[in-house]
């Protein structure tokens, strides 16, 4: 770790601080350049276990930054992982608040819910397809705590990749029945088209994705508990959203997820 003693501490609760008062920051790697990827995982860790000790429950994981298109643009050539927390779960028929959220964005998922526990670092796709009970399509409301939504990738994994608010469908399908690199989607806004993507636009298959996360999560010991969810990354870029806006996700063989801002 690069940081000064203290500073861990510190960033946290900036973090937490500009996401409960709903204000945009200072990327965190201005103060502290030298920041590493593996710093900023070790920064998300303490984060996230803050919000555990304040009352959430651990309920799942995320990926980000899965379309080669998404990479390309921060010069990467891998996806992060983050934390799904009980307080991020919105439901369909509950309008989620504009006033919640900073500059917040949208996009369409395919969510897994784990039959299984699956942990180790040789987990290929096929494992997760077998250890997954259910997919779902999901919408993922993300709200960068940074300014203007731009940070580098070290700052985007301590802010727990930007991870505001889920949305899960109400349809639950065994996985083995659709082919989900395949999955075909569109997301519409307030009845208009927004955009389209397919499953395979997740790392060629958000199976992939997912077996991707959990051979990192295997490397410190960690993996995916039966029961929980895991958003397995966009199927298309991400659209902005003001109080008024519903969005649509339809997904073939799917069905669909949507979504009320207030
Ligand atoms: O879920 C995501 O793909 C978002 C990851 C972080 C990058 C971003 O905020 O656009
Ligand atoms: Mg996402």
């Amino acid at each position: 770790m690069v940081l000064v003693k203290g500073a861990d501490t510190e960033i946290i609760e900036y973090l937490l601080h500009a996401e409960r008062e709903v204000c945009e920051v200072v990327k965190v790697t201005d103060q502290y350049p030298e920041l590493t990827v593996a710093d900023a995982y070790v920064l998300q860790k303490k984060l996230v276990h803050r919000k555990i000790v304040e009352g959430s429950k651990r309920v799942g994981v995320k990926l980000g930054l899965t379309s080669k298109a998404k990479q390309q643009m921060m010069g990467i050539n891998e996806a992060i992982y983050g934390y799904l927390v009980s307080d991020m779960l919105a439901l369909e028929w509950e309008p989620v608040k504009y006033d919640q959220f900073i500059h917040p964005k949208v996009e369409p998922e395919i969510a897994f819910l784990m039959g299984e526990d699956l942990q180790g670092t040789n987990i290929t796709a096929e494992d997760v397809m077998k250890a997954t009970k259910y997919v779902t399509p999901a919408l993922e409301v993300i709200d960068s705590r940074y300014l203007n939504f731009k940070f580098t990738l070290p700052d985007v994994i301590a802010d727990n990749c930007s991870s505001a608010r889920f949305i899960l469908g109400s349809k639950w399908v065994d996985p083995m029945r659709v082919d989900l690199a395949k999955v075909g989607m569109v997301m519409s806004k307030n009845g208009e088209m927004a955009t389209v993507g397919t499953g395979a636009a997740v790392l060629g298959h958000p199976a992939s994705a997912i077996a991707w996360a959990v051979n990192k999560l295997g490397m410190q010991n960690e993996g995916l508990k039966k029961g929980d969810i895991v958003l397995s990354g966009a199927l298309s870029e991400a659209i902005a959203f003001q109080t008024g806006d519903s969005i649509i996700a339809q997904f073939d063989g799917l069905g669909s997820v949507s979504m009320f801002c207030k």
